[in-house]
């Protein structure tokens, strides 16, 4: 089959904007908070550091396929024009200023226009702003547990339950945080390397034994929110889901006084527990 230059352009260009598409739509059935079957783009965002990380990955996107798709059309362009048959007697000339001044300057350029918004980013992500709210999650050997030393200092152990859905990420006790309020979230460790990771709000952070370390997310919207242990723990790694419920001011306080008094009478659940062993 012989196509135009025109033609191809045409073809290759309808190839990029069917992907685009497809990259728009893929979360287009997906629920909020939890990964959706065959998914395969992020998942939607409810916190600003995940809106920035998502604007990111675009941008990254776009700029890596407009590359792709010159060195592509500058190879077939050699290939067609400049093949012994096409060009029988080649040109001897080795220098050009202009176009050596531009391919070094423009990579450059398109570096810069990459490097800015990524260290704002890092930035954004490790900057802790003023927060309202202290959680303090310790992965354990195979769950995690929570403390909230901002309010009345109770701790309890949060475990994966095999009747909640959805499957593998349903929890008996959630971390509960109220929306739109910066939670600053402290991880370490009680045996093993753990990390605390959400997709929705765009934290991963490792959870090291004798180590505190700290992230911090503002949620955007109300609801469940799942993740996951995403270091490799041990033969329960999988089964140790993360779960946020994110509640309304009001809703946060009533359930503060509730947890209060539901987690101060188990001796499991103090600040001093630290064990492997699972309470239940
Ligand atoms: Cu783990």
């Amino acid at each position: 089959m012989k196509m135009s230059k025109g033609q191809m352009g045409r073809q290759l260009l309808g190839l990029a904007v069917a992907g685009m598409a497809l990259v728009a739509g893929g979360t287009a059935s997906a629920e909020l908070g939890q990964p959706a079957p065959w998914e395969w783009t992020l998942q939607e965002s409810a916190s600003p550091v995940m809106d920035y990380i998502i604007w990111f990955h675009n941008w990254l996107f776009v700029t890596i396929t407009l590359i792709t798709l010159l060195v592509l059309g500058l190879l077939i362009a050699v290939v067609v024009k400049f093949n012994a048959k096409a060009n029988p007697i080649p040109s001897k000339t080795t220098h050009n200023t202009l176009i050596e001044v531009a391919w070094t300057l423009i990579p450059v350029l398109i570096l810069v226009a990459i490097a800015v918004p990524s260290f704002r980013l890092l930035f954004l992500q490790l900057d802790t702003p003023k927060a309202d709210l202290t959680v303090k999650a310790t992965g354990k050997q195979w769950y995690w547990s929570y403390a909230y030393p901002d309010n009345g200092k109770f701790e309890f152990d949060s475990l994966m339950s095999q009747d909640k859905k959805p499957r593998l990420l349903g929890v008996d006790n959630e971390m509960v945080v109220p929306v739109n309020k910066v939670i600053r979230v402290q991880t370490t460790g009680a045996d093993v390397i753990h990390a605390f990771a959400v997709p929705a709000f765009g934290i991963k952070i490792d959870a090291i034994p004798g180590r505190l370390n700290e992230t911090w997310f503002k949620a955007t919207k109300t609801g469940m929110f799942y993740g996951q242990c995403s270091e490799l723990c041990g033969k329960d790694h999988a089964f140790m889901p993360i779960a946020v419920r994110v509640v309304s001011d009001q809703e946060f306080a009533e359930w503060v006084e509730t947890a209060k008094k539901k987690y101060a009478t188990n001796p499991a659940n103090s600040f001093a527990s630290a064990g492997g062993t699972v309470a239940q």
